[in-house]
């Protein structure tokens, strides 16, 4: 046998042991009696081991090296599933096939068994999670923050056509990735008072809380790709630190006795469900400032430890702000170091500046953080205190330079004095630090222009842009496990290790009709597959060879999946007006969840049921056009779904947008993009080319412009079209909710009156567009040149190179 081969099969050999192993004294399973979970747990904790081995070696080179640390504060990290990423990242994948293949064990049925971290709301969550695998890729020693959410996102049930909310229990089994550390933990205060000792200089301030809280961590490893470095995700949860008081329970209060407990538990119990609407809960505050202050203690835990020094802070330690939810830290850090280090205010301001960098990922005026000062100054009333003085120093620097301008200096105060005292975070999070980005060049420059265009005047230089980017590694080595390797076969075994090079060299090849009829084939296989699951899911047949034209993200309106909705049912009234003509067969498929609270993003969901419904059980249309909602989407529906769209829908109303990241992921697996000129999709544009996407729509300065001329009205756009006011007509008329045919008018109506997402404004330009895509479509050498196209134009769109730009421009810690 040859070497490889011997060297091969050992591997294999091994990791059978080591599962078995595992199997017997982790699980406490024999083989025969071994369930498929079972399996699946004592396959994970096999791969943890090998992880650990150069996790360990990671930790152990970034402390004798004395490099600077990365340290990524976010609410959200949404990872989805880890084992095939772990596998596929330790170049175990195929070594696991084999050996489980041996045990007459189906990977890839135990890797369906892994619940999803699903610990975040949609595109700001997996985009820290895609960051995390870059980050150990690229070699970054990047640490990740945040909290282990008992529940994660909440599950979504389709009954009747509404969305239902159901709690997801993601650590019912137990999570195998995980390390727990009660030995790594920290006291969080809360409430309480502050004293003042004069002294010689500056006075000491003493916080005398009220409540203590403990944050524990766990810990999981997030291996780079060739398991290149290893680096760590700390996760907070909270612990009562008192004990469980006896002498009440024992008195029979049993409720009473665990009460402080619960309320201290409660702060990692939920993420919180909503991705704009204003949270306004304590609660939320208590947990923004429970992570941030653990992991604040932890890193300067770890900098004093190994530096001694203060002042390295910031050649040593850079932190990322992922949007205001972290913003807290500015306080949080000056206290630190003024009340526990004792440093002198100025020299504690220079060093949090300098160390602190903020990420802000929208514009949306709902989602701007702000919090009363009143709750503030009762749950951290030292931060409050802290908070005045920064606005002050603030507001006196402005005077200093002679800036009396009332407007401005009301717009750039940390205070927001209109609807009571409010304090703003994003400004907050914006003084505090060195850097302020945005996620894509349009969005950075409407920063500059919106929110933060005062701020902005005064210091210049401190905006940036750092558009996102999404891991390949998840989004197409293991999503499209068929286009990787036709892709590896065209353009070499190296595409492997710099897809965001070598992607381009693609587009040579795109007039070689053997290989856009090979890229036809796989994605037929993707339908298939796709297929499967819908019929297994929602007991809808589909049409393989059918266009199948893709919308999924959280629901919101301005992202106005009713446009979609608009169109299919314009298409299904010209089907049935026509119904002899050879229409493009078309599947509109939809998936995403809206905010328990949204009630007109609820009301969308429903309509797309009522219309599947309707159109799906149309026999007239003899099955040319089907329209499936996928309940409960994930990052792990979207691995399935992605690789088998052909077309993309990225079709937000221009300026709201800041970047989206699923607009990436279709690209890169060869669906075409219809799309505003919006977020990331402008940058697309310029990299894939016009003659590959349908950009259609009104642009963010137009959108601008229409909005200042006071509320839109749908009415305009609707008595030009004959084809949306028929549309409308039958929404409005109950054609799809015959059970209460009242269903739509308001929906329908508040278009009329206020069309403020520019759904009718936009709706022509959108159905020219989908017909130039069906054009295209039925034209299969000009469809599938342009599906390389885009695949070929997304290599720079790689998190990879986010991350390198994050870490030469804000860190500083790449060449
Ligand atoms: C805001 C709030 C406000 C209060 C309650 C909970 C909560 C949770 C999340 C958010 C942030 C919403 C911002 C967000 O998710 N932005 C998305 O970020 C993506 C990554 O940069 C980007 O691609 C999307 O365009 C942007 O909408």
């Amino acid at each position: 046998m040859p070497q490889e081969h011997q060297e091969h099969a050992a591997r294999i050999a091994e990791f059978r042991d080591k599962v078995l192993y595992k199997l017997t004294y982790s699980v406490g399973k024999d083989p025969e009696h071994a369930f498929t979970h079972d399996w699946f747990e004592a396959v994970a904790l096999a791969t943890r081991d090998y992880l650990v081995d150069d996790w360990m070696g990671n930790t152990r080179r970034m402390y004798a090296s004395g490099t600077k640390r990365v340290y990524y504060l976010s609410l959200e990290f949404l990872i989805g599933r880890l084992l095939l990423d772990n596998l596929s990242n330790l170049g175990l994948l195929e070594v696991a096939r084999e050996a489980l293949a041996g045990l007459d064990v189906d990977i890839d049925q135990i890797r369906q068994l892994e619940p999803d971290a699903a610990l975040g709301n949609g595109g700001l969550g997996r985009l820290a999670a895609c960051f995390m695998e870059s980050m150990a890729t690229l070699g970054v020693a990047a640490h990740g923050y945040g909290i282990r959410y008992e529940h994660g996102l909440f599950r979504q049930a389709i009954v009747d056509g509404w969305q239902q909310e159901q709690t997801e229990s993601w650590l019912d089994f137990g999570n195998p990735w995980e390390f727990e550390r009660p030995e790594v933990s920290y006291l969080i205060g809360f409430g309480g008072s502050v004293s003042a000792i004069p002294g010689e200089g500056e006075p000491r301030h003493f916080w005398h809380w009220a409540e203590g809280v403990r944050a524990v961590a766990y810990d999981t490893p997030i291996a780079g790709w060739r398991g290149n470095s290893v680096n760590t995700l700390r996760l907070w949860r909270a612990r009562a630190e008192g004990e469980l008081h006896l002498e009440r329970f024992n008195a029979g209060d049993h409720v009473g006795a665990v009460e402080e407990e619960a309320r201290a538990e409660a702060i990692s119990r939920v993420l919180y469900p909503a991705d704009s609407t204003e949270a306004g809960q304590e609660l939320r505050l208590r947990q923004e400032y429970f992570f941030v202050s653990a992991s604040l203690q932890d890193l300067m835990r770890r900098h004093l430890k190994q530096h001694g020094d203060l002042d390295l802070l910031p050649q040593k330690a850079a932190i990322q702000l992922n949007d205001t939810h972290p913003a807290i830290a500015v306080a949080e850090l000056m206290r630190i170091l003024v009340d526990v280090h004792a440093v002198p205010w100025s020299r504690a301001w220079q060093l949090t500046v300098g160390t602190l960098a903020y990420t802000n990922h929208t514009l949306l005026p709902e989602a701007l953080e702000t919090w009363s000062a009143g709750l503030m100054e009762r749950m951290l009333p030292r931060h409050m205190q802290i908070i005045y003085l920064i606005n002050a120093e603030h507001i006196d620097s402005l005077r200093a330079r002679d800036i009396h301008d009332f407007e401005l200096l009301r717009a750039v105060s940390l205070i927001e004095e209109d609807q009571g005292r409010r304090v703003r975070m994003g400004n907050l999070a914006f003084l505090g630090s060195h850097s302020v980005n945005g996620v894509s060049a349009l969005h950075t420059e409407l920063m500059r222009k919106t929110v933060f265009s005062h701020l902005h005047a005064l210091y210049p230089q401190r905006i940036n842009s750092k558009t996102n980017g999404i891991t390949f590694r998840r989004w197409l080595f293991q999503a499209n496990p068929r286009l990787t390797a036709l892709l590896v076969e065209q353009l070499g075994e190296e595409l492997l290790d710099r897809p965001d090079e070598l992607l381009v060299n693609l587009r040579a090849d795109a007039d070689k009709s053997a290989l856009r009829k090979r890229f036809a084939e796989q994605r037929q296989l993707a339908k298939l597959s796709l297929c499967s699951l819908v019929q297994d899911r929602i007991g809808l047949q589909l049409d393989p060879s059918a266009l199948f034209d893709v919308q999924v993200k959280r629901i919101h309106e301005y992202k106005r999946q009713l446009l979609n909705l608009l169109h299919t049912v314009a298409l299904y009234q010209a089907m049935r007006d026509e119904p002899t003509t050879a229409w493009v067969p078309r599947v509109k498929i939809l998936a995403g969840k809206a905010a328990a609270s949204y009630q007109q993003a609820k009301l969308v969901i429903k309509l797309a049921n009522d219309i599947a419904r309707t159109i799906n059980h149309d026999p007239t249309l003899r099955g040319q056009l089907k329209v499936v909602f996928l309940p409960n989407y994930n990052v792990s529906l979207a691995e399935q779904i992605i690789p088998a769209a052909d077309l993309s829908e990225q079709i937000s109303t221009a300026g709201m947008e800041a970047s989206g990241t699923s607009n990436m992921k279709f690209a890169l697996n060869g669906a075409l993009t219809i799309g505003t000129l919006d977020g990331a999709n402008v940058e697309m544009l310029e990299r894939i080319g016009d003659e590959h996407m349908f950009i259609f729509g009104l642009n963010a300065r137009q959108v601008e412009m229409r909005r200042q001329e006071g509320p839109v009205a749908g009415e305009v756009a609707i008595s030009a079209s004959p084809r949306l006011h028929e549309v409308l007509q039958a929404i409005r008329s109950g054609v799809f909710s015959p059970d209460d045919p009242a269903r739509y008018t308001g929906l329908v109506d508040s278009l009329i009156w206020n069309d403020h997402f520019m759904v009718c404004a936009d709706f022509d330009a959108y159905w020219q567009a989908q017909a130039e895509v069906e054009e295209r479509w039925r034209d299969p050498r000009q469809w599938w040149r342009s599906a390389l196209m885009n695949c070929a134009g997304t290599g720079w769109f790689s998190s990879d190179r986010t991350i390198r730009e994050y870490a030469r421009e804000i860190w500083g810690v790449l060449e």
